[in-house]
């Protein structure tokens, strides 16, 4: 348990800073200025601005929300027309820490990307990063968990259900929930906000018909199930269980039936099932809940989905409900696309182009769910790729493995886009880049040939036991 001991001093740093920030963001409010809130549009950042706007509300102050799907220089420069005492960036803004500094108001900054410009001290910003401490901005703590210390000090601990759906949003809910995540989940059960079951991790299962929530599954994936109707109903015939029922309405036998044979396919299927007690039952499961605002953020409808996390459960969530079944249906499309498909194989990376305007705008999921179903060689990072005329738009994704061999996919996409007149950047597992589309294949042969290097210096210093603060 020596790590969870040298992560604990970690945390104890950065819940410091966490407490900086809140106790600024308590002055402005003493103040009655309006709290100038940006946030990032996946779930996450939509998560994140629910936890901060909530947070806001609780405390009886005002503010004026927008989310935008990147920070960039023109964001920011509008930003820079506004009057306000305080900026509040979530799940973003890490990267713009000097352009932030030169605001004329106080700034808080809750993120956990990787890609943190200088951070020499700007007297009027409190930036809240795990990274400034040391720790994993990628699978620890979500930019709505990073959120949620900032205003942790004021006791609304019911906004810890909102942190943990931003986190499973940005996929920290997989497999063990860990470090700042952990301890946001055990303060979340301990105020009896949130319980921990065991049971199937399926998604939607007691709204959906079995065979329906069962391709809807993607975490854990079940080969020949996820994303494919057929080959979910023909899982059920097989083990003698009513495709078209909804899993409450098994028997007690069939239930278990069904249980062992999922689990045969895939373990993880069983498992730790994290519920949020005082919620309506749409809404209970939080990977339920992060997959509709998530639809809600692909879907560009922003504010529906900040709604629900404001507390709308009816129009805004019947909305959220209708861009989660697009979804759905786009997913499953383009799972069938990849299993026609495949990727294309360079020597360490892998691609896959498309001009589909339905599928388009979900390349970063499938390239996630097509390494998961092991429809792509898991020992390449993918880069998914689609037309944005004259741009590329690029989704690179890799396995967590890949990254302990030395692949940084942040890093490669951030360095081969700027060589070719673009930008880019993200995590290690997951990053995105946009470069000029003639410069395509070029841009391609340097990020093969960065991610080569990435793998061969990890090799070469594994002994010497590098490590990167
Ligand atoms: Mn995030």
């Amino acid at each position: 348990m020596s790590k969870s001991s040298k992560s604990g001093a970690n945390q104890h740093h950065l819940i410091t800073r966490a407490n900086e920030a809140n106790k600024l963001l308590k002055e402005h409010l003493e103040q009655d200025h309006v709290v100038r809130v940006i946030s990032h549009n996946d779930a996450d950042g939509i998560s994140a601005a629910g936890v901060i706007c909530n947070a806001i509300t609780c405390e009886k102050g005002k503010f004026h929300v927008t989310i935008v799907p990147r920070l960039k220089e023109e964001v920011l420069d509008k930003i820079f027309q506004e009057k306000y005492e305080i900026f509040f960036f979530c799940d973003m803004g890490s990267a713009w820490t000097q352009k932030i500094g030169k605001l004329k108001g106080d700034a808080i900054i809750a993120d956990h990307h990787q890609t943190i410009d200088s951070t020499e001290d700007q007297e009027t910003v409190v930036h809240v990063n795990p990274h400034l401490f040391g720790m994993d901005g990628t699978r620890d703590v979500s930019g709505s968990g990073v959120t949620y210390l900032t205003v942790r000090p004021m006791g609304h601990y019911e906004l810890t259900a909102l942190a943990m759906v931003g986190a499973f949003g940005d996929m920290q809910g997989n497999g063990d929930i860990t470090g700042i995540n952990h301890t946001i989940m055990q303060e979340g059960i301990k105020k009896n906000v949130i319980e921990v079951k065991n049971g199937l991790k399926a998604s939607f299962l007691s709204e959906e018909p079995l065979y329906k929530a069962l391709s809807y599954t993607f975490l854990p994936p079940l080969p020949d199930i996820s994303g494919d109707f057929d080959g979910s109903k023909t899982f059920l015939e097989k083990i003698g269980v009513s495709y078209e029922t909804k899993f409450p309405d098994l028997s007690n036998e069939e239930k278990d039936v069904l249980k062992t044979a999922l689990v045969k396919l895939n373990p993880e299927i069983f498992g730790k099932i994290y519920q949020i007690k005082d919620e309506i039952p749409l809404l209970t499961n939080i990977s339920d809940y992060s997959q509709i605002i998530d639809a809600c953020g692909k879907s560009k409808k922003y504010g529906y989905g900040l709604s629900i996390c404001l507390g709308d459960r009816k129009e805004s969530l019947q909305q959220g409900m209708n861009f989660l079944n697009n979804y759905q249906n786009t997913v499953l499309k383009g799972v069938k696309w990849i299993k026609k498909e495949g990727s294309v194989e360079m020597d360490y990376i892998q691609y896959i182009y498309t001009e589909n305007k339905d599928i388009k705008g979900f390349m970063g999921t499938l390239a996630n769910i097509g390494l998961d179903l092991k429809l792509f060689n898991p020992d390449k990072p993918v880069l998914a790729m689609s037309r944005m005329d004259p741009l590329l738009k690029i989704s690179g994704r890799t396995t967590l493995l890949n990254t302990e061999k030395g692949v940084n996919l942040g890093q490669a996409l951030e360095q081969a886009s700027h060589s070719y007149g673009g930008t880019g950047g993200g995590h290690t597992v997951a990053a995105g880049a946009v470069v000029p589309r003639n410069n395509q294949d070029n841009f391609l042969n340097l990020v093969d040939d960065i991610i080569k290097s990435q793998i061969e210096d990890e090799e070469s210093n594994k002994s010497k036991q590098i490590t990167f603060s």
